[in-house]
């Protein structure tokens, strides 16, 4: 893509369903048979923290079994042999972009593989299961780890990072995301402003079709090699 000096690329669950992530419309407003306002928002979590902090430990463990695709290496590839500024922002918690060698990489809605203080905001590595027991590293109270993770109605990460990258690039890449949740749902329109050719690589059109230039329908595995060759 010689022609491109700054790509911005979103990636959302779709990248991640052929190594055997579920994506999140998929499940009917369910997530692994829980109302998504029972495990994903704050409410949910100060009504019962037992419940959501299973629900990540299940997530974290079947995160371990699985393995970064084709799509994702595609990308890491691209972005070691492109010679111009190139942000990958992904609304994906799982770390498959990481594991496939991306590295100019940001976690928008968090990240499984860690927790954070309630009362420091400090993040910490963490894989292992979390219980109303486990110490905080930094304070030492029991139960005041929390997941690392975006829950609706709370702040997005690294906005200003994001919107600074949307407004400079040239080239803006959709792959894997319905275009239902925002502010990441707003993105195309930001970079269509910013004079950004915007290209849609999903399986199906996605709700923020009409903000795409151009599109490519399919699974992630195989447009996306075959868009960034
Ligand atoms: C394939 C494929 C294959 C399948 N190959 N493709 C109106 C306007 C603006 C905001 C709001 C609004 N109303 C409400 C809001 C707020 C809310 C929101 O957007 N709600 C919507 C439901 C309407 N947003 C928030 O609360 C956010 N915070 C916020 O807005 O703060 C204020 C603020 C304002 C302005 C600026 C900045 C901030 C926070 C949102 C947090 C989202 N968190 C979640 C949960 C994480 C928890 C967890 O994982 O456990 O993040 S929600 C869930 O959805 C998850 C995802 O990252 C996110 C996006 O989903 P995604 O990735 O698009 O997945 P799917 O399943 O929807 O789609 C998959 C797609 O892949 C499909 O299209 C398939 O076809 C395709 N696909 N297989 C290629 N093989």
């Amino acid at each position: 893509m010689p022609k491109y000096k700054s790509i911005v690329v979103l990636t959302g669950a779709g990248i991640s369903a052929e190594s055997g992530i579920r994506t999140f419309r998929a499940s009917d407003g369910l997530w692994e048979n829980h109302p998504i306002e029972d495990v994903a928002t704050p409410e949910g979590y100060y009504r019962n923290p037992a419940l959501v902090q299973t629900f990540y430990n299940q997530r974290r463990q079947q995160l371990s079994e699985v393995e970064a695709n084709q799509a994702h290496r595609a990308l890491a590839d691209f972005e070691q042999s492109f010679a111009g500024e190139f942000l990958l922002v992904t609304q994906n918690v799982d770390d498959l972009h990481e594991r496939a060698g991306s590295r100019n990489l940001i976690h928008l809605h968090g990240e499984l593989y860690k927790v954070r203080c309630q009362d420091t905001e400090q993040a910490f590595e963490w894989k292992q299961d979390v219980t109303l027991e486990t110490k905080c590293p930094c304070c030492n109270k029991p139960g005041n780890l929390r997941p690392h993770i975006v829950w609706f109605g709370e702040m997005p990460l690294e906005m200003e990072r994001i919107y600074d990258a949307l407004s400079r690039c040239d080239l803006f890449i959709s792959i894997g995301t319905s275009g239902n949740v925002y502010p990441a749902a707003g993105f195309c329109q930001e970079a269509l402003w910013a004079g950004a050719h915007t290209v849609e690589l999903n399986l199906e059109p996605s709700e923020t079709r009409d903000a795409f230039l151009e599109a490519v329908h399919g699974p992630a595995t195989q447009v996306v090699p075959h868009y960034l060759s």
